[in-house]
């Protein structure tokens, strides 16, 4: 009966056996040792690491799509099938997202997910919810051909992307790709990009104006563009945001003179793995031991454990 038992055999059998080791290490504590105080200290921090490094690979490995954005006619069903098969392709307005494994220029990693999500206004918001919390990046599609004329609804699609919590939360990077090239109108990049900042600090203006009586219950917050007090401009945003010049048609409908190098490159650089932890500790070892640490090496010292995790 476990009123019989004594507290020793209750400690026991509930799991207690590591009190008297408890017990001791207090006692070391309460000597104010100084090796065990840095060897306790030391140890948090690597497990507090190790923790930390576990989680952001979860969520690095986990996120591996890449959403083809951008107002409808822009031409990213198009551009996905040149970087799948390098072909033209004839297309139609998308009504559904499209999703494809894709793998980049000499990498051997994972593959990454592109996902063209359709741009006709009612439908690109409803997809876009359904895959923003898995994007690695965003590649953001514009007609340089019609810009001029488009400007407003580009413009108002990024603002909505740019201020979304989620993609906030994750900060995925950018890139801007101004398509059809090979149309004599077509504006640059870099025009492409100052209008774009220009139309943006407009709409920042309007957006943070309107009425608060407009803003019921259901409507999200809308985050602070870039920062406040300041003109808008890409480099102001927490994440990477690139602009490329490009062409996914060609005269021979063929493989012929597309030119799609530059969304390839980035798309390249996104799949790479971003620098493991074990680099940062191996860095502290070379500080704190003059000499960078092997793989698997562990050494104490100066109130640092050290182990390398690569
Ligand atoms: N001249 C030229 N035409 C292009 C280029 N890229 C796409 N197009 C054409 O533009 C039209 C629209 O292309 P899509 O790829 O279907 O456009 P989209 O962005 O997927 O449009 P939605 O599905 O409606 O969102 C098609 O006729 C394409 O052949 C380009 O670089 N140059
Ligand atoms: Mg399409």
């Amino acid at each position: 009966m476990r009123g019989d038992r004594t507290m020793a055999d209750i400690q026991e059998a509930e799991g207690f056996q590591w009190l008297p080791a408890m017990d001791s290490l207090k006692q070391e504590l309460q000597k104010q040792d100084p090796t065990v105080l840095s060897v306790v200290v030391a140890l948090v921090v690597v497990l507090i690491s190790l923790l930390l490094w576990k989680l952001l690979k979860r969520s690095q490995t986990s996120r591996r799509a890449v959403l083809l954005l951008g107002v409808s006619d822009s031409g990213k069903t198009l551009l996905l099938c040149r970087l799948l098969t390098g072909r033209y392709t004839m297309t139609q307005t998308s009504i559904n997202a499209q999703t494809a494994a894709y793998r980049a220029k000499n990498d051997k990693g994972p593959s990454l997910t592109l996902v063209d999500i359709p741009g006709h206004e009612s439908l690109r918001l409803y997809f876009l919810e359904q895959h923003k919390a898995a994007a690695r990046g965003l590649l953001f599609v514009v007609d340089s051909s019609s810009f001029q004329r488009e400007v407003k609804e580009v413009a108002e699609h990024l603002f909505q992307l740019l201020t979304d919590s989620t993609v906030l939360k994750n900060n995925p990077p950018i890139l801007v790709a101004c398509n059809k090239q090979d149309i004599s109108m077509a504006k640059s990049a870099k025009l492409i990009q100052q209008q774009l900042e220009k139309e943006l600090n407009t709409l920042r203006v309007t957006r943070s104006a309107a009425p608060s009586t407009l803003e019921g219950a259901n409507t999200p917050t809308i985050h602070q563009l870039g920062k406040k007090g300041k003109d808008f401009d890409f480099s102001q945003l927490p994440m990477k945001v690139e602009f490329v010049e490009c062409s996914a048609w060609d005269s021979k409908k063929e493989e012929g003179d597309a030119n799609f190098s530059g969304v390839e490159d980035w798309l390249a650089r996104l799949a790479r793995p971003v620098p493991r932890q074990g680099t940062a500790i191996q860095q502290v070892c070379v500080l704190s031991h003059g000499g960078p640490l092997k793989t698997g090496d562990r050494r104490t010292s100066c109130n640092i454990v050290c182990m390398c995790i690569r």
